[in-house]
Order: C-alpha cells, then sequence, then structure tokens
C-alpha cells in the first residue's frame, strides 16, 4: 500500500544524500564502509544510540516550533516504560552514592496557573554517571527512575542525588564514528522528565546544571542553558528550582 508521507520524505532523503554524494565525490569503497557501519551498529544493539545523539535533537526542535511550554528535549535511548511510582518524591533512596539534590516546583499551563496530579516520570544517571539496567544489571534495575504526581496547588518535590556527566558508550561503533568526527563522547550531566496531565501535551524534556564542562559541547548538541539549573549549596545537599510548563491539549 502506497504512504504519500513516507514516499515524500524517502524521495527527498535519497535526492539529498545522492546530493552530497555528488558534491563530495563518494567513494565506492566510502558507500561500503558506511553499509558496513551501519550493520556494525545495528549488531552491536546501537541503533537507538546512533540515531538519538546524531539525529533526535534536530527532530524535537522541529517539531516543537509551535510549543510554548518548557523546551523539549531528546528522549534518549534510556527510558524505560513502568518505572516506579515514588513515594515523597524520593528518587533516590538513602544509600545512593553522590550529593543530595532537592529539586522544587510548580507545573503550570502557559497562563501560569498550576496544574495538579500532573504524572511527572523521572530518569536519570547515577553520580558515578551510570543508568539503571543499561549500565547497572539486571534489565529491570530501575534505580533513579520514578514516576510521581504533583500536588493539588501544582507543586512537587523530588529528592535525589546530582547526577554525573556521561560519557555515551564508545568502544562501539558510536564511539568510533564520534572519535572519527574529532568530538568527545561527554554528554553533560542530565536528568529526563516526560511530564503529562490530563487535558495537556506530553512533555519531555531534560535538565541540565550551570557550570557544567560539557554544557555547550554536548556530544547529543542539545542542551541548553534555559534549561540549566543554577545549585544553591548547603553542606553537602544541593536545592533548585524548576518551574514546569505545559500547553493545553488542541
Ligand atoms: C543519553 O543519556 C541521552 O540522554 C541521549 C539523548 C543520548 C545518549 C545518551
Ligand atoms: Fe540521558
Amino acid at each position: 500500500m502506497t504512504n504519500p508521507r513516507v514516499a515524500h520524505l524517502m524521495e527527498d532523503l535519497f535526492l539529498a544524500v545522492n546530493d552530497l554524494v555528488a558534491k563530495h565525490e563518494v567513494t565506492h569503497e566510502e558507500y561500503r564502509a558506511a553499509v558496513a557501519f551501519l550493520n556494525e551498529a545495528a549488531e552491536a544493539g546501537e541503533t537507538m544510540l546512533l540515531l538519538d545523539v546524531f539525529l533526535e535533537g534536530g527532530v524535537v526542535d522541529a517539531s516543537s516550533r509551535e510549543w510554548r511550554g518548557t523546551p523539549k528535549q531528546a528522549v534518549g535511548p534510556y527510558y524505560l516504560e513502568d518505572a516506579p511510582w515514588i513515594e515523597d518524591g524520593q528518587l533516590a533512596g538513602p544509600d545512593e552514592e553522590g550529593d543530595r539534590l532537592l529539586l522544587t516546583g510548580t507545573v503550570r499551563d502557559v497562563d501560569g496557573n498550576p496544574i495538579s496530579d500532573a504524572v511527572l516520570d523521572w530518569w536519570q544517571a547515577d553520580a558515578k554517571g551510570r543508568y539503571g539496567a543499561f549500565d547497572i544489571p539486571p534489565r529491570t534495575n530501575m534505580n533513579l527512575r520514578g514516576r510521581m504526581h504533583s500536588k493539588e496547588d501544582g507543586s512537587y518535590a523530588l529528592h535525589t542525588v546530582v547526577p554525573a556527566a556521561y560519557p555515551i558508550p564508545h568502544e562501539g561503533p558510536t564511539g568510533r564514528l564520534v572519535e572519527a568526527l574529532g568530538w568527545h563522547p561527554w554528554r553533560p550531566a542530565h536528568i529526563h522528565l516526560i511530564a503529562g496531565g490530563d487535558g495537556y501535551q506530553p512533555l519531555i524534556t531534560q535538565i541540565y546544571f550551570e557550570g557544567d564542562e560539557y554544557l555547550d559541547s554536548d556530544v547529543g548538541r542539545m542542551a541548553r542553558h534555559d534549561l540549566a539549573l543554577q545549585l544553591t549549596t548547603n553542606g553537602d545537599s544541593r536545592r533548585a528550582d524548576f518551574d514546569i510548563v505545559l500547553e493545553a491539549s488542541v
């Protein structure tokens, strides 16, 4: 069955690639190397990693030009559905290593009205830059992943630890490509969030930290200062405020 959208996009894609091939006089050898590279990335289970690092940020930007809420960000390769519901905003257990972080804020609509009972689905790397399930086995490891609701007044309080900056896996094909580009493999430290409320469009975003050495050189080219927290320090704990803005469904 013909799919006009697929036909339109793919024909344009082939044209664009053929233009690039002509412009750079891509050799047959280079073409074969590119095919072998894609095969290798797939075999290494890096399809999502490769595409999310290099392309997802652009897709998000292109599809959120009209969006007036909190800036959107890539979901990335490490989201798991069905994260546990957490009590009292405790994303990090008492034994979790790292600097404690208390993140507070209010979920609001674009007019500033609070949104109660919004679902906030958080996931992040730990203080050593490791994602539960992916970097810490088993596949069911839900460390630093959890869901909660905003309160009656739209407020939330997340108790967690400050994540570390994270080098994308660089032993495999994706890492080899990053190296060939002359880039480093680091993403700045970040906390992922999917926020949703009844009658609101879902928001997928990431929160960063001012002063992070990789904020301006994110391998995924997606980190931004208007999503970066200025932490205040109190002993070995950190605090910040972050309001979340959702736009009503159409
Ligand atoms: C990540 O942790 C991430 O969030 C993205 C978007 C890509 C690679 C690794
Ligand atoms: Fe991530």
